[in-house]
């Protein structure tokens, strides 16, 4: 396989950690998103939203990140990464999807971009804007995870869900988001953080990772 992908890129990150609990090895072919080159033609042929990740497999390409989250889950089911009742399943695809859908695009770089480019925003102003989503999202996220967490975010066992939240606090972290109010989302990404998994998939172990 091959996974399209840039370091600091939460939604790659999710992939690379889903692959590395499943023990499965992709070729990293990294795409320079600062240097735009998520909108080459090539890699527009292969992820029409002009982004990452791409995943290449035997059976073609994939794209979106929660869908290749689901192929990998569907074609290596061990470890399972979501739990067996539907009930169950339905609550971890929950807080993946407050992440994925309700968190993660609309303080993707595409559209922070637009705000000062084309809207006319400052950056102190684009900064407020996503700092208010990120407070939003984390707010519903530890809500959700007041019900559901054990040790991770859906009892004792990682899940898909695990592999949302930790890229999605390591882009909180990254940009000061301030994290007290949320302390069970704080307390399983400190947990998780140690896991071999999510240490290899982390954006500074990455080989187009830019040490400052
Ligand atoms: N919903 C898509 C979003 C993909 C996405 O927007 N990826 C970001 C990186 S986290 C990207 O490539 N952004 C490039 C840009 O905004 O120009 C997914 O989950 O795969």
């Amino acid at each position: 396989m091959e996974l399209f992908t840039y370091w600091r890129s939460s939604t790659a990150y999710r992939v690379r950690i889903v692959l590395g609990l499943k023990n499965l090895s992709a070729d990293l072919i990294p795409i320079n998103l600062i240097k735009g080159e998520q909108r080459s033609p090539e890699n527009l042929a292969r992820n029409p939203l002009g982004a990452v990740p791409s995943l290449k497999t035997d059976e073609g390409m994939f794209i979106q990140s929660l869908a290749i989250l689901e192929y990998l889950e569907e074609t290596h089911p061990t470890p399972a990464l979501l739990p067996l009742k539907a009930a169950d399943r339905a609550r971890v695809r929950a807080l993946c999807q407050t992440v994925a859908c309700d968190m993660h695009p609309v303080n993707n770089l595409r559209l922070l971009k637009y705000l000062t480019t084309e809207m006319g925003l400052s950056e102190e102003k684009k900064m407020q804007w996503y700092r208010h989503w990120i407070a939003e999202g984390f707010k519903a996220l530890e809500a959700q995870l007041r019900q559901t967490a054990g040790r991770y975010c859906f009892g004792d066992t990682i899940t898909l869900a695990d592999a949302c939240l930790v890229p999605q606090v390591y882009n909180a972290l990254r940009f000061d988001c301030p994290m007290a109010d949320y302390p069970t989302v704080m307390r399983i990404h400190t947990t998780l953080e140690k896991h071999p998994a999510f240490i290899a998939a982390h954006p500074d172990n990455q080989p187009d990772a830019i040490k400052a």
